[in-house]
């Protein structure tokens, strides 16, 4: 059994969610620099296949979705090899607009969905709209019913919630080279639901609550600004809709966002599990140690080396997780020379890191021959597009 993740997209209609998804499909469904391609079933394929041929070549833009469309994708990630095509993990997109959440208030049903799907989720893709961002940065009138309403609305449903959130900036085309993504930060940290989220999920946001514990077991959130057709294909017009340009599209980071589910939602299962040792444990406030690694908590609680920790770790893992001890092992040391580096050394660390990994990525190819060892080379290959994502981007990162 191929192992599953799942993703919950959330965003206001408008958003950008159709345009990403068929944007997202049209750049790895095949296998580029990326090293990896998605395949999808026939009937999914036509249609985002035709989704992404009306954005690239026709004058108009796709239709709003209804909801039956393309609510539920399931894209299988696979490696292309000269020994054949190998199958490795698979990743379930379950598409939840805002807007039809809010409209449904009263059907309690949907609402019983919606939480059960919220509940299987591994990582939540909340959308934010960036034409109305840039709105809102510029101080405009029309922004605050955005704030308020559809950004407000898709914030909420986060707020109960200790998942892994990527929000995806989309539309960053209209952004880029007007504000920076620190900026743009900066503005949406402003927003207090968005804030407290960020807040609660932070080492040292509690820090005089007596609970305070140096570790949580709470996901990441990521800001990854992406444009599903790259700067100057569309211009915004002055009642708000897009007019293209005639240029060909260039997505830019679209490939990223898939990419740091798995590494992000491994990290979140290691630090529950720290989490509940640590409730066990008797020394249960401690001082913050703020710059303590992944692998001393992991040391802390189970085990004196690698070796050790991984043989009581990687057991307890859910099974979607049942990755080699090596795998594990560069996943852990990934995220924790994140954490090592100085600011100042970001840059040098992060390149030593692309050979690092590239050498790594290289290595795993050559051994692909079953599904397995096709997920550990698909693995690497996420490293390696976080890596860029957290070089090319050092404010992407909302939380440790
Ligand atoms: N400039 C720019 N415009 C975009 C981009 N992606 C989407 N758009 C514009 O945003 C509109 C809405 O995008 P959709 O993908 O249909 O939005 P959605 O979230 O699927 O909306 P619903 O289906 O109604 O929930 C498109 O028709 C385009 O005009 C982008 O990357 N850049
Ligand atoms: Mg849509």
């Amino acid at each position: 059994m191929l192992p599953i993740y799942n993703v919950v997209i959330l965003g206001p209609s408008g958003s950008g969610k159709t345009v990403f998804l068929g944007s997202m499909y049209h750049k790895l469904s095949t296998q580029g620099e990326s090293g990896f391609f998605l395949a999808v079933d026939d009937a999914q394929r036509i249609i985002l296949n035709q989704i992404y041929t009306e954005v690239a070549t026709d004058e108009t833009w796709p239709e709003p979705t209804q909801i039956v469309d393309i609510s539920n994708l399931k894209f299988t990630c696979k490696i292309q090899t000269p020994k054949g095509i190998y199958s490795a993990c698979q990743f379930q997109y379950t598409d939840y607009s805002g807007e039809i959440l809010t409209d449904r208030k009263d059907d309690t049903t949907y609402i019983e969905k919606f939480n059960e799907t919220i509940k299987n989720a591994d990582v939540l893709l909340g959308l934010i709209d960036g034409s109305k961002l840039l709105s809102y940065i510029k101080g405009e009138n029309s922004a605050r019913k955005w704030v308020i309403k559809e950004l407000g609305n898709v914030l909420s449903l986060m707020q109960n919630t200790d998942k892994s959130i990527h929000f995806i900036i989309s539309k960053w085309d209209l952004i880029e080279g007007e504000y920076t993504l620190e900026e743009v930060r900066n503005h949406l940290l402003e927003i207090d639901q968005f804030r407290n989220i960020i807040m609660t999920r932070s080492n040292n946001s509690d820090i005089n609550n007596e609970n305070h514990r140096n570790d949580h077991g709470k996901g990441v959130v990521r800001l990854i600004p992406v444009s599903s057709v790259g700067k100057g294909f569309a211009e915004q017009q002055t009642d708000g809709s897009m007019k293209k340009t005639g240029k060909l599209p260039k997505p830019y980071n679209i490939e990223l966002p898939i990419a740091c589910i798995l590494p992000d939602k491994l990290k979140e299962e290691l630090r529950k599990m720290i989490n509940e040792e640590n409730k066990k444990s008797q020394e249960q406030i401690q001082e913050v140690k703020a710059n303590l690694t992944l692998w001393d908590k992991l040391k802390k609680y189970f085990g004196t080396t690698a070796k050790t920790i991984l043989e009581k770790v990687a057991p307890k893992l859910p099974p979607q997780f049942q990755f080699s001890k090596e795998i594990l092992t560069d996943i852990i040391d990934f995220i924790d020379q994140d954490l090592q580096t100085s600011v100042y050394n970001k840059e040098t660390a992060a390149k030593e890191r692309t050979e690092q990994l590239k050498a790594k990525k290289a290595e795993a190819l050559v051994k692909i021959e079953n599904e397995k060892t096709a997920l550990e080379y698909s693995t690497r290959c996420f490293l390696l597009l976080v890596n860029k994502l957290e070089y090319e981007h050092p404010y992407s990162k909302l939380t440790n």
